[in-house]
Order: C-alpha cells, then structure tokens, then sequence
C-alpha cells in the first residue's frame, strides 16, 4: 500500500523540539563476523529462538555468508545491568550489515534482523532506531526491561521513523505507508525516570502492513502534568497490536493511522486512555481502561470543525473507574458528514459515570453497567443514509465465533516453555534455503518429521525454493525466524485452468490443529496455475496463522520485479497466481490474524520503489464457516480481494483492500484469468454497468449468512497506474477512481460496522442495485458506512 494519508500531528506536549538527531547516522558495520559467531554460542540462554540461533541466511544478500540474520545485543556490547547505557550497543546491532536504514533505503528484502535481547535492565540514554525489515525480540520468559535514563531526549525510546532535522520538509525516514514486515515483541519499556514534564514516549511506529507490536508493557510516570505517551503514531496503512499494556502518562496510545487491528490492551492511570489523532477506521477488541480522566477521546480537529477521526468500534471491552468512558464530536452537521462515527458493543462499565459525552452534553450516561451496543453516524438497513445516535438492534454472534460471550481470539504462541529439543530446525533437515536449491523434498520431510514426533519445525530465514505442492497435516507448528519464505517455482504451477496449491494445509477430511507464524509464501516467474495457501483442515480451536504473510513479486529471487514486470502491458511472465488464499469448505474453524496476502504493486528492491504489474486472479476465497480473519488486508488481485462464498458465520475485522493500480487496463471483464464456475467467480460482463469503469470487487459475499465485520475498508486509488482520480485536493471530495466495490449477492445476511471505502462511487451494490453514494457519506477523505445491515 503506497498512499500517503492526511494527517494533523498530536505530538505529546514537549516532544517535538527533542526529537530530531542528525540526519544520515548510519552506525559503521561490525566487521569481525567469525568473532561475534563465537560469541553466540556462547550466550544462551534457554530461550529456543536465542539458543537455535546462526543458521538464517538472508538468501539474496550481495554477502549471504557473511550477513548475520540474528544479532544478540549482548554480542554489541549491550550489558544489560540498568547502570551502562546500552543504546548505542542496540543501535549497533540493529545496523550492523549495511541495513536499509533511515532517508537512505526505503525498503529492501535482502537484510532482514532479528535483534535478540535477552533477560536483563538495559539503560537508554539515546533513542533505539528501528529498521527496515527488522524483528525485535526480547525472551519471553522473563522479559527484558528497556529503562529510559532521566536524561533521554527523543520522540520516543524505541523510534519506527526518525524525522530529520533538515528543513524545509524535516522528513521521516521512511514513507509511512511502505513501512512493512516488522515486529517488537516481549518487552518493559519504563519511562518513569524521565521527569512527566519533559516528552517521553516508549514507541514511535508508523506502521503499515505485515507490522505488530506484541506483549509489551509500557510504564510511564503517574502524575497530572504528566506528557508521556505509551505508544505514538501519526501516520500509515496498518497495523495490528495485540496484548499491550501501558500505565501513567498523559496518553496511553496517542495513535493515528487509515486503519488498525487493536486486541487485548490494558490501559491504567492515564490521563486519557487512548487519544485517537485520525483514522478511517479502527477497531478495538478487549481494551481494559481503568483510572483514567478521559478513557478514549476521538475528537481531534472538531474545533476546526474539521473532525480528523472517521470512526472506530470497539468490542467487548471493560472499563473501570473514569468519569468519561468516550468523548465524542458528532451531531447529525458534524463536518465532515460521514466523520465521528462510533460503534461500542458489549462494554462492561464499573464506576464509569458518563459513558459517552459529545461537545461536553451527556449522550448516553454510564454507571456500572453493561452497554450492549450503542452507536452514531450514517446508519443503512440496507436503504439510508438515515442518521443515529444511540441503542443499536445489532445482529445477534453466532455462537460457534465466540469464547465465554466475547469473540474467541488466540495470539501468537511464543513456545517460550518449549526448550531446544522441541524442535527442528528446516536447515538441519537438508533445506537449503538459499532460493536456488530445490527444496520440496527436505521441506516435505522436516514438516512431516516434526508433525510426527509432535515437534516445532523452525524455518531459519532463507529463501526455500519449492517445485512441487507442500502438505501441512494436521498436528504441525511451524514457525519462521524473521519471515523466511517458501517459494513456488517451475511448471507445476503452470496451468490457470488446473491450479495447483504451493502450501496445503490439511486435505479434505483432515481434521486437527495447525500453528504457523511469522512467515512467507511467494512465488517465482510465471505461475499462473499457483493457489499461494489451500486450506482444507477442518480445524480444532487454539489453531492459527499468525503473522503468515503471502508477498507476490516484487522481491529479489521473485523474477517479478521492474527488469520482468513493468507496468503498462500484460505480460505471462508475470501471471503469478490463480489464487492468493482459498479457504474451502472443508476448512471450517480456520484462524487468521495479521495476516497480508499481496499481489505486489511495487518493488521492494528497486531504489526508486518503481511500480511494478503483476497479475493474479483471486484474492482470499472463504468457503468454509466458522472463520476468523483477525486484521488482514488484501490486495491487487484481478477478480475480487475478498469472497465469501456459501459460507455461514464469519468474524472480520479491521479487513483492508486495494484495487490492482493497472485497473482498468486491463478491466475485471478482460483481465488474463478469466472466470471459472468452479471457483464461483463474478460474471462482471453482467455485473457491470455498461459505460462505467468495470474494477474488481474489494468484497464479494454471495449466499453467506451471518457475515459480521467489524471495521473495513475497500480502497481504489488508481486509473492507469496514476492517482490523479482520487487526489485528496479534488473539489468536494469527488474520488472516482471505480465505479462498484462491493457486492452482497443471494441469500446473504451481513452486518457491518465502520465500513470505510475510497475512490469507489457506489459504496454498496445489493443483487446488482446500487444501495449507498460515496456523497452521502463523506468522511475524512474516506467515506465511511457507520452501520450497515442487512436481512438481519
Ligand atoms: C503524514 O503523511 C503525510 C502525507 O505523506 C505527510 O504530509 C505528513 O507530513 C505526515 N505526517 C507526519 C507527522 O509525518
Ligand atoms: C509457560 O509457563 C509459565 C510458568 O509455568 C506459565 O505461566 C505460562 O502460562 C506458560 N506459557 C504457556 C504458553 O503455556
Ligand atoms: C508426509 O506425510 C503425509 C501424511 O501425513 C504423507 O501422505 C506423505 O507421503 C509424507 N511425505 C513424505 C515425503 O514423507
Ligand atoms: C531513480 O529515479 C531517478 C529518476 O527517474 C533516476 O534518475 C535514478 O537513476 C533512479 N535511481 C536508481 C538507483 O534507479
Ligand atoms: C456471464 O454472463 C453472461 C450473461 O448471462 C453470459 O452470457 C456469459 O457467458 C457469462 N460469462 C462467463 C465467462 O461465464
Ligand atoms: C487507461 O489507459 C488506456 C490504455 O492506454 C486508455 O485507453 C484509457 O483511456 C485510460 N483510462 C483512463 C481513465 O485514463
Ligand atoms: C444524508 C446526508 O447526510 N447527506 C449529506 C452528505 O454530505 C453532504 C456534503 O457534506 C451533505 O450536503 C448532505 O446533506
């Protein structure tokens, strides 16, 4: 995702004069790669991730044997003992290798990191500098507490994208929106050491795709001059952030972003929980603020009568002991129209006096209390817009999606009980991985070895070339040490009339548990007949795919990059895939979170980040019930992003597509796949009006009940590779850049909150009946759809 969004900045109060190092620091290279080998072995430490360590190649590197994929920061000089400022020593192991670093790279696939940190204090004088395509890491058993010394001064101690301090244009590091694949998990940040006046923040992340923060807990100062914040982020195309806890500070999160996926976070002794700067649309699940003044305020830019948050859900939450739970800025003249919608389900209020308050007026009081779901905004049952401002007759959750009344979720395992020995390691087992051998055979072995003997199989970065059709059965975990990918190469795959899966997990019939994190499937040349992940497993609960991303073209190895696939023409070289994802029938009970299936649009490689056409059929086609798709995006595939086909019960949420950028050259009627009968796929030749741009659907659902999505949004930004149909300058917000985006068809029943969507003029398409005009509902440069139901 390339677009760049609008945005006003809410810095925490103090911080900005702070936060500018010097531009161009690139830390000098650790030469002695022999030396700091040694050291590895030397330092384990029980936690399997550190203790298997050294074997990742980054395949594609100029030097693959020297490159080091995982750096323990002890082997950088990081003591650890609360007294040594070990900033300098993290910044060395984060840059160490010649790294896509700020200003100077925006993005590269060929040095990735895992910056491992193990038990320990380490002191921050300086702000840590996060790179492109980095992991950082600290033990989960026992985790590593980041403490910002008193004199630390920066935008924050861990920063995603540094701002330069050269004028006029002071830019980040890296453009926001292409801010990819990066991980920090399994840490203490503690800023309460710095003095409340003076700007701390823990993490500056502006984030898109394929990103997440997990397990990390963020302390701050407790006081009410306090100008901490836990979390910052002003810009991006997210995200995902799960298991987070914050305490003190002015903000706990002072975030903004198009979108995002926000699960279990606990936000205590704030001054305001959670400061949303904008959106598109957020959503919240499991968020637990307590002693807080303001728990979650969403009305920034209303006094310029210009409200910058579009709208957000949040779902089974709790909230404890704040006078405010939500302060609002909507009214049926809200500016923009479609901007401050709000969606709030199943929250549990203890000692919360005022529930929701808009310009300082009480719009639904609080107490202790359960709010079962109560709303505001542009509501369509499916005919609107009609306005609304309170109680909601929301649709009743399929049992079979829920835990204990709330929306089952699991996150991602860490194994961190799990010692060496529970594991394989693909390398070990004859995988090369270096993107040249041929693999199917050692990677077929290893999965079926640790299936059987009921261990992890851990794929150790590199690049596993496959000829042939993997098999996942059932009872495997695999896990990938910094999105290590599989890929499909050669003739099996040849055929878009006879397509054949790259990763299959489980067979028809099949049932049991799968685990799989933190890796990558892609492709290589044409492979038109490639379906990237068939699932088929009829799935036990506490199964997943966490963090398993598919990345087609637009990577070194993939031969789909700017010297094969410029834009402007179909070439087959550069057919890639039939289908991204299927989900069949058989895979009911199926588990995603965080997940981006993409058809690249640009390439990661290419120092210009020049555009790039490569051509797939189907985004991710769900015909099985019962499934969980917890933060996914979707993107630039030739028929559809999403289906739901003949599939009953289905959690979303926040779900996120784009438009193929060569649309409408070729359109959905003449795009190379075709359309089969046996994939269910759109007949756009009658779904199309004629005269109007015929683009793929962002979402499909046909003869589909209980489709509950919370928070979405189907994006088309472009015409013949050019942006100029929805450039945020066009008088009145006129973003015609599709015509239809999203199509509900047959005997479906669909409920869908916070339905967000650009560039499409048609919002909702109902059996081929036009239902909801982007005009109606015009929002912060999106469009937004508070509310929509339909047959329920
Ligand atoms: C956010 O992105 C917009 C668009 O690229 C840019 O103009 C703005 O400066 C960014 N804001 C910040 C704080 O980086
Ligand atoms: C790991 O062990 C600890 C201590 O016994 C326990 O609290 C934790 O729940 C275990 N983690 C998992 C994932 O089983
Ligand atoms: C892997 O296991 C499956 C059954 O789970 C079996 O059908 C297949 O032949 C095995 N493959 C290899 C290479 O052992
Ligand atoms: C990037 O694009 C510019 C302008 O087209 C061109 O002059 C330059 O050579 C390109 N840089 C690289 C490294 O391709
Ligand atoms: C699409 O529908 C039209 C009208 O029913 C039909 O003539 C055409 O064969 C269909 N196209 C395909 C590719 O199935
Ligand atoms: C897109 O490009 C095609 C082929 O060059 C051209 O025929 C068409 O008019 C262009 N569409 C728009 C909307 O500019
Ligand atoms: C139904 C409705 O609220 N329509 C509004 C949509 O937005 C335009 C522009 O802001 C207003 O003029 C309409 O009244």
């Amino acid at each position: 995702m390339r677009f760049l969004s609008i945005v006003t900045c809410l810095w925490a109060a103090g911080v900005y004069g702070a936060a500018l190092g010097p531009i161009l620091e690139r830390e000098s290279s650790s030469s002695d790669v022999t030396e700091i080998q040694a050291q590895i072995a030397a330092n384990t430490d029980g936690f399997w991730m550190n203790d298997l360590s050294g074997k990742g190649i980054a395949a594609f590197n100029a030097n693959p044997g020297a490159y080091k994929v995982f750096r323990n920061v002890r082997d950088y000089g990081a003591v650890g003992d609360g007294v040594t400022d070990d900033s300098e020593a993290f910044n060395r192991a984060i840059s160490d290798g010649n790294r896509c670093g700020p200003w100077v790279c925006q993005s590269s696939t060929d040095t990735p990191a895992v910056v491992y940190v193990p038990s320990g204090t380490y002191l921050i004088g300086q702000k840590i500098v996060f790179y492109y395509m980095t992991q950082l890491i600290g033990n989960p058993r026992n985790l590593p507490v980041l403490k910002a010394a008193p004199s630390l001064r920066a935008i924050a101690l861990i920063d995603g994208s540094p701002y330069s301090n050269v004028g006029p244009d002071y830019p980040a590091g890296w453009t926001s929106t292409n801010i990819f694949l990066r991980q920090i998990r399994n840490f203490v940040i503690d800023g309460t050491a710095v003095d409340p006046s003076v700007g701390f923040q823990g993490i500056h992340w502006p984030a898109s795709q394929a990103t997440t923060i997990q397990n990390v807990k963020i302390r701050m100062a407790v006081s009410p001059i306090s100008t901490h914040a836990g979390i910052f982020i002003e810009n991006g195309s997210g995200g995902h952030m799960a298991d987070i806890e914050t305490e003190g500070g002015l903000y706990g999160l002072n975030i903004g972003n198009q979108q995002f996926t926000l699960r279990n976070i606990k936000v205590s002794k704030a001054k305001i929980g959670i400061s949303q700067i904008w959106s598109w649309g957020f959503t919240y699940s499991g968020l637990s603020i307590s002693d807080c003044g303001v728990a979650f305020s969403m009305i920034n830019g209303h006094d310029q009568e210009k409200l910058q948050v579009g709208s957000v859900v949040i779902i089974d939450s709790e909230i404890t002991n704040c006078p405010i739970f939500m302060d609002t800025a909507w009214s049926r003249d809200t500016k923009p129209t479609g901007a401050g919608q709000l969606v709030l389900e199943n929250i549990k209020l203890v000692n919360v006096p005022i529930a929701v308050t808009g310009y300082g007026q009480t719009k639904l009081p609080g107490g202790t209390m359960t709010i079962e779901a109560w709303g505001q905004g542009n509501k369509y049952s499916p005919d609107g817009p009609e306005k609304f401002q309170g109680p909601m007759d929301t649709a009743d959750r399929p049992q079979s999606l829920l835990d204990g009344g709330k929306y089952y979720s699991k996150s991602k395992p860490m194994y961190e009980n799990l010692s060496v020995g529970d594991f394989i390691s693909a390398r070990d087992s004859g995988a090369k991985g270096n993107g040249r051998d041929d693999d199917t055979s050692a990677v077929q072995n290893a999965i079926n070895l640790s299936a059987s003997q009921n261990k992890v199989l851990y794929f150790e970065h590199g690049v596993y070339k496959v000829t042939n059709t993997i098999y996942v059965p059932p009872g495997a975990r695999m896990v990938g040490e910094t999105f290590p990918a599989i890929m499909a190469s050669g003739g099996t795959w040849g055929n878009k009339d006879d397509p054949k899966p790259v990763i299959q997990i489980g067979k028809a019939g099949d049932s049991g548990s799968i685990e799989w994190s933190d890796m990558l499937v892609q492709t290589q040349g044409a492979t038109p007949g490639a379906i990237v992940i068939e699932y088929n497993l009829n799935t036990q609960r506490g199964s997943g795919l966490w963090d398993v991303h598919t990345r087609i073209g637009g990577s070194k190895g993939t031969e789909l990059q700017v010297a094969q696939c410029p834009t402007g023409s179909v070439n087959e070289r550069c057919m890639a895939a039939h289908t991204n994802v299927h989900v069949t029938k058989s895979g009911q009970g199926a588990y995603f979170e965080n997940n981006w299936f993409w058809t690249a649009d640009h390439d990661l490689d290419d120092w210009n980040s020049t555009q790039i056409s490569v051509f797939t059929g189907r985004g991710l086609h769900v015909e099985a019930n019962n499934v969980f798709l917890w933060g996914s995006g979707v993107e630039h595939h030739a028929l559809y992003q999403y289906q739901f086909s003949n599939i009953q019960n289905v959690f979303a949420g926040y779900i996120q597509t784009e438009t193929p950028y060569y649309m409408p050259t070729p359109d959905a009627r003449t795009q190379p796949y075709g359309r089969s009968d046996r994939y269910n796929d759109p007949n756009y030749t009658t779904a199309c009006p004629a005269g109007k741009i015929c683009d793929p659907y962002g979402l499909r659902i046909v003869d589909s009940k209980n489709v509950m999505i919370y928070g979405g949004g189907l994006y088309s930004f472009f015409i013949n590779q050019s942006t100029l149909c929805s450039d945020s300058t066009i008088p009145n917000g006129l973003r015609d850049c599709q015509n239809r985006i999203f199509s509900v068809e047959g005997d479906s029943t669909v409920q869908w909150f916070s339905l967000n969507q650009v560039g499409a003029l048609e919002m909702v398409t109902i059996d081929g009946v036009d239902k909801a005009k982007w005009s109606d509902n015009l929002s912060v440069y999106s469009n937004t759809i508070g509310w929509f139901k339909y047959k329920i």
